[in-house]
């Protein structure tokens, strides 16, 4: 039986069948995307041409949000529907055991029960492994152990070593006469580093990303080994997409689900030739114009295999925009009058809106009408919706911080979420239009390195409070005028934290 959604809105009654309850599910992921970085959400000086086809043919969301505004978290409450902090997820090292345990409900996994073909292709940073990885023989357990049946990683994040691809749980092309070690403690091997060689490096790296230079990139950590797995970072848009596109076309006969993870637009910004001033912002800009073409890619995949009409597509970010995130790679400098985070303030790491508001569109041709929506909506909340749309079961102990906003997702209603959290170096509650910043712990600092890259936090020793429906852009602290409502909502953090308000079913 095909759901029936109907409902009431202040516009219209919307009541309609969906074309499918197993349609193929792709998410796109785009690695730190702010709001306003393509051109459906006010971009200046890059065009997105295919993003904005989805934006127009699908449902533009204004406050949707990824868990936090951080990687890792982020990924981590995608995939498992609970609250990162449960977990104390955390920026992880590239060689850090993986995060999510096996046995974890995951969504991938509960879409496997559903009967999809489930894969990976991108960025993981989730750690892999039980701890001190041997790179050399099979990296278990990794995504193949959580639900995924196939997997295409970028095992951290580009910035990060090791520098090689990760297949279904081995290093891509290795050689075994030459292998790979890694340390994020010490220098290993006699290589240069961005430190000791700064002649080598075309794109000088702050200290944390002057270690291992890797395609004459310096990176965070040390490695050695592996020169012929060794990736060329100019060919991820290539790799990537061929990588998805042979995925979509083997599983073409059976529902599939891909997480298509980008490593765009994150550090180091070293887009292909093909992109190289296709934007006036210089690499960060490039990269948004191939993350564009990337996606217009799996689009076309997409049509010409006649997938279109039964693909869900749901585009997105891991978090918000950052310019300086480690290279001189001008981001800064050649901004122009383009300005990543909209109406919003902060950006990637920060308690402030642009730390988690991110664009997001829901694409399924013939099944979501187009339009634009206002739902406060929250990425821990995918899980719990495609159970529902896939019409699975799932426990109350599974995800438990997941809501089903499925309806929201497929535009019949503009009610998303009543309250919710959104994790950066603090928490922070949404309640409506009301955003309640917690302060930072007595005993915590605001990183230095932070602070020396003037990254608006959002952190502060006392309370924020704001009404976003009269204050866009946080800018007045209401909460000395109202101590009732501070209270009440710290109340309500505690209250989630304390797993009491968690799905109820
Ligand atoms: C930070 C890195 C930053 C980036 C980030 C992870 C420093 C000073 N900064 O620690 O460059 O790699 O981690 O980004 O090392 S994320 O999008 O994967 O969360
Ligand atoms: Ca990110």
């Amino acid at each position: 039986m095909l759901p029936i959604i109907s409902c009431t809105n202040s516009k219209k009654e919307i009541k309609r069948t969906i074309t499918s309850s197993k349609p193929n599910i792709v998410i796109v992921y785009v690695d730190d995307l702010g709001y306003a970085d393509v051109g459906s959400y006010g971009a200046k000086g890059v065009e997105t041409p295919n993003v904005d086809l989805l934006a127009k043919n699908g449902l533009k969301f204004t406050d949707a949000h990824a868990s936090a505004a951080t990687c890792t978290p982020s990924r981590y409450s995608l995939l498992t529907g609970q609250y990162a902090f449960r977990n104390k997820a955390a920026i992880l090292p590239g060689d850090a055991p993986l995060l999510i345990r096996p046995g974890t409900p995951t969504l991938p996994s509960m879409l496997q029960k559903a009967g999809y073909k489930t894969a990976v292709v991108g960025k993981w940073h989730l750690g892999l492994g039980n701890g001190d990885i041997n790179w050399n023989t099979s990296i278990k357990p990794g995504p193949n152990d959580i639900g995924f049946d196939y997997s295409f990683l970028i095992p951290a994040t580009g910035d990060r070593v090791p520098c090689v691809y990760i297949e279904n749980d081995k290093v891509v092309g290795l050689d075994t006469n030459d292998p790979i070690t890694v340390s994020y403690k010490k220098r290993i091997g006699n290589e240069p580093t961005g430190i000791l060689n700064p002649e080598l490096i075309a794109m000088k790296g702050d200290p944390q990303h002057s270690q291992a230079i890797v395609n004459g990139v310096s990176r965070i950590g040390y490695m050695t080994g592996g020169e012929k797995a060794l990736w060329v970072d100019e060919e991820f848009p290539l790799i990537m997409t061929s990588k998805a596109k042979t995925f979509i076309e083997d599983n073409k006969e059976t529902p599939f689900f891909l997480f298509f993870s980008f490593h765009d637009i994150h550090v180091p910004r070293v887009p292909n030739k093909e992109f190289v001033g296709k934007s006036s912002m210089g690499p960060r800009g490039d990269a948004i114009a191939q993350m564009d073409w990337c996606t217009g890619e799996l689009m076309k995949t997409l049509e010409t295999n006649g997938l279109s009409e039964n693909t869900l597509i749901i585009f997105t970010s891991d978090n918000g925009p950052v310019l300086d995130d480690g290279y001189a790679d001008f981001a800064i400098e050649k901004l122009g009058d383009h300005n990543p985070s909209g109406p919003f303030r902060g950006g990637k790491y920060s308690a402030y809106e642009s730390g988690t508001r991110v664009p997001t569109i829901t694409y399924w041709p013939g099944s979501i009408n187009p339009g634009v929506s206002d739902a406060l909506m929250n990425q821990v909340d995918i899980y719990a919706s495609l159970a529902a749309l896939t019409n699975q079961d799932i426990k109350i102990t599974d995800a438990p911080d997941s809501k089903n906003v499925l309806n929201a997702y497929l535009g019949d209603t503009t009610i998303g979420r009543a309250s919710m959290l959104e994790e950066a170096f603090t928490l922070s509650l949404r309640e409506g239009d009301w955003k309640y910043i917690r302060p930072l712990a007595p005993e915590r600092e605001i990183p230095i390195w932070m602070a020396n890259k003037d990254i608006e936090s959002g952190l502060m020793k006392t309370p924020q409070l704001y009404d976003l429906s009269k204050d866009i852009g946080e800018r007045i602290n209401l909460a000395e005028s109202h101590p009732e409502l501070v209270e009440k909502f710290e109340a309500k953090l505690q209250d989630i934290e304390n797993r009491s308000t968690i799905r109820k079913q």
